[in-house]
């Protein structure tokens, strides 16, 4: 069934005088061509490709699957999705245009001479093309009724496949990621230039705000600067509004990223113990991580030991923790392409003091109520007002807030001890889907964080210096469900009693 439909969406090369496909028919899968069928996967299902597949890794992609978890049906449900955006987009200006979208994928970026970072791939070009190889670009181009991916990839090269490994290369990249066509990098200009040239009004769909291929922004800038009449126009509010929604089969894997963290993390505050340093905390907590089949952490986690805390971006993770210390740890994993954001706050000698334990079970109550509210289904930004006034009752309490103020006074107070917001959205991305406004209120299919904390800056007037220097805060990974919440992160202990108890293992 799922043919069909693409059928009747794919671009009519006649109709609209798609000469630059015909002419390159060569280079593009003719998935019905037998002479080009044998240089298939299928044919010859030993030979390598630019990522993993089920043939290559099957204990990491099953059959069906592009991406771990993630099927080739899954793929043309985003990319139908993105399809429909886009028309509506114009339908609803009453544009009767051309619209060609242009996501790129990330480069190889190098930290010194030939020696990379860690490749990462640009996350909405992954989220439609399911490629993951550097330099590609993903094209959909609709007119009327109908519309076409092309995906651009790098060719196969083998000199360049000596040093960097296997290439998909263009002669089987459309099968493999079920696009409609493949082209190699060098046709892009010609390509959109034809296009261009078929409707000088086309509007393009391009970020040109935020660079991801440097080159190829260069050459689209100087195209479009030629010609007359296109509008460039960002794309990314539309991409993000259907990232924001999380499939099953995007909530299993997030799941298990939030197991897998959860779980290295309890396992760190088991091993931890004073006189270790923050950066044996943060190693340990990556290979508990990979070793449960993580890529590698989210993020450069924050391992913040005593007075470190107040500092809300510490990663410097190079001081020893000493008896009597709290630890903050925010550490996050990326399993699969989807990142899991947990923080814990434990003390390192086994038991927090008075203070220590005063404010973390004010931040523990204040995070969990908050919880609770999301079954009425908030903005993001209405459980952060929430939770710098439940915050601020609290810490009135124990004289951290004077009594006695209004209401705007008490939320101005709570902001100075939390100054960071109580929530984000969570998935492929740590900070995902950030062209969301968290005004809007939250839906079934979204994942959030919940993480208020308490930093008493240790030259605070106010505060009993008892209290000084403190840093705690608690995080945990939400799905929002139909009827309220489900907590991803739940195998994480956060109880006063559970980490006392781990803290206490290895003293
Ligand atoms: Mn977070």
């Amino acid at each position: 069934m799922f043919n069909s439909v693409k059928h009747s969406l794919r671009y009519n090369p006649s109709k609209f005088g798609y000469q630059l496909l015909a002419h390159f028919s060569a280079e593009t899968t003719a998935k019905n061509d037998p002479t080009q069928r044998e240089c298939t996967r299928n044919s010859y299902p030993h030979a390598m490709c630019g990522q993993p597949t089920s043939i290559t890794h099957s204990h990491l992609i099953k059959h069906g699957e592009v991406l771990p978890g993630i099927s080739l049906q899954e793929l043309e449900r985003r990319r139908s999705k993105l399809v429909e955006s886009v028309t509506l987009a114009m339908h609803t200006k009453n544009i009767q245009r051309q619209q060609i979208v242009i996501i790129p994928a990330s480069s190889k970026i190098y930290m010194s001479d030939k020696i990379p970072y860690i490749f990462r791939q640009n996350t909405d070009f992954l989220y439609f093309s399911g490629c993951q190889e550097p330099d590609s670009i993903l094209v959909l181009t609709c007119k009327e009724d109908k519309s076409s991916f092309t995906l651009f990839v790098r060719p196969r090269d083998e000199h360049s496949e000596l040093w960097d490994g296997p290439r998909t290369g263009v002669e089987i990249a459309a099968e493999i990621f079920g696009t409609d066509h493949a082209l190699p990098l060098t046709k892009f200009e010609q390509f959109v230039a034809s296009l261009i040239q078929e409707d000088k009004k086309s509007i393009i769909w391009y970020d040109h705000a935020d660079v991801v291929q440097p080159i190829l922004h260069k050459k689209l800038c100087q195209l479009i600067k030629l010609t007359d009449n296109q509008i460039f126009a960002s794309p990314k509010t539309l991409f993000h509004q259907i990232r924001l929604i999380k499939s099953a089969c995007e909530v299993d894997l997030m799941r298990e990223s939030c197991r897998i963290a959860s779980d290295a993390i309890a396992q760190t505050i088991q091993s931890s113990k004073p006189e270790m340093s923050e950066h044996q905390l943060f190693a340990t907590v990556d290979y508990e991580c990979r070793m449960r089949g993580a890529e590698h952490l989210a993020y450069p986690p924050v391992v913040a030991a005593g007075r470190n805390a107040n500092i809300i971006h510490y990663i410097s993770n190079n001081q020893i923790i000493r008896s009597g210390d709290l630890v903050l740890m925010d550490a996050g994993c990326e399993y699969h392409g989807y990142s899991s954001d947990i923080t814990r706050t434990w003390p390192i000698s086994g038991k927090f003091t008075p203070e220590q334990r005063v404010l973390y079970e004010i931040v523990l109550d204040v995070q969990k109520i908050l919880i609770e509210t999301l079954k009425d289904m908030p903005s993001l930004d209405n459980v952060f007002h929430h939770m710098c006034f439940l915050l601020g009752k609290r810490l009135q309490e124990i004289n951290l807030i004077p009594k006695n103020i209004d209401e705007e006074k008490l939320l101005t107070a709570a902001y100075m001890y939390c100054p960071h917001h109580v929530s984000h959205y969570l998935g492929m991305d740590v900070h995902d889907t950030g062209k969301i406004s968290r005004s809007i209120r939250i839906q079934p299919g979204m994942i959030i964080t919940i993480e208020p904390g308490v930093y008493v800056n240790p030259k605070n007037p106010h505060a009993p210096s008892q209290f000084h220097g403190l840093g705690i805060r608690i995080e945990d990974d939400i799905l929002v469900t139909e009827n309220g919440s489900e907590v991803l992160t739940k195998d994480c202990p956060k109880e006063v009693a559970e980490i006392e108890t781990l803290a206490s293992q290895n003293q």
